[in-house]
């Protein structure tokens, strides 16, 4: 049995819990752990343990958000060591939001992370295929480190 651990982070409001549950709902994830809004920094290091995966939920439409990103990138992924191919963003349309997918230009490193958008109302379908794939994208990761982290014993 295979154990990943993905944490969802992003600004307050921008609808981390309502894709949590629903892409939990929709795989085969058996277990989530909510974790209520942590005071910065201090908490970080226990909950960023051991982590594989880090979503960045955040919304295109507001501004604050566009700036955020990079903060939670910074300290969820670069510090973390993590590889960009570890981290998603997300892109979250509320419903009545609109749904313009066009001119999100971010800034690097951010722009070549893999960015997805959702509408739970419009498309469900899209976002529950792009996280199941990058479920299994961070799965394989987990058990080729697995592998040679066996590998490495036996040698
Ligand atoms: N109906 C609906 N409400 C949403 C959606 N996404 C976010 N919301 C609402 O926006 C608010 C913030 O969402 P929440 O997931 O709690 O944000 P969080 O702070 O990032 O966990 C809540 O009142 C949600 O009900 C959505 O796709 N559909
Ligand atoms: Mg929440």
């Amino acid at each position: 049995m295979l154990k990943a651990k993905i944490l969802f982070v992003g600004p307050c409001e921008s609808g981390k819990t309502v894709l949590a549950n629903f892409l939990t709902e929709s795989s085969d994830i058996t277990e989530y752990n909510p974790t209520q809004g942590v005071r910065f920094e201090s908490c970080w290091p226990a909950l960023t343990k051991d982590s594989h995966g880090v979503v960045i939920v955040f919304n295109a439409d507001t501004p604050s958000h566009l700036k955020e990103i990079d903060m939670w990138y910074s300290c969820f992924v670069q510090q973390q060591l993590l590889q960009d191919t570890q981290c998603l963003l997300i892109a979250h349309h509320k419903p009545g939001s609109g749904s313009d997918k066009g001119n999100l230009s971010l800034s690097p490193p951010l722009n070549k992370l893999k960015l997805v958008h959702s509408n739970l109302e419009d498309d469900p379908e899209e976002i529950r295929v792009e996280f199941i794939k990058y479920l299994k994208s961070i799965v394989n990761s987990v058990s080729e480190s697995r592998d040679r982290e066996e590998m490495s014993i036996i040698t």
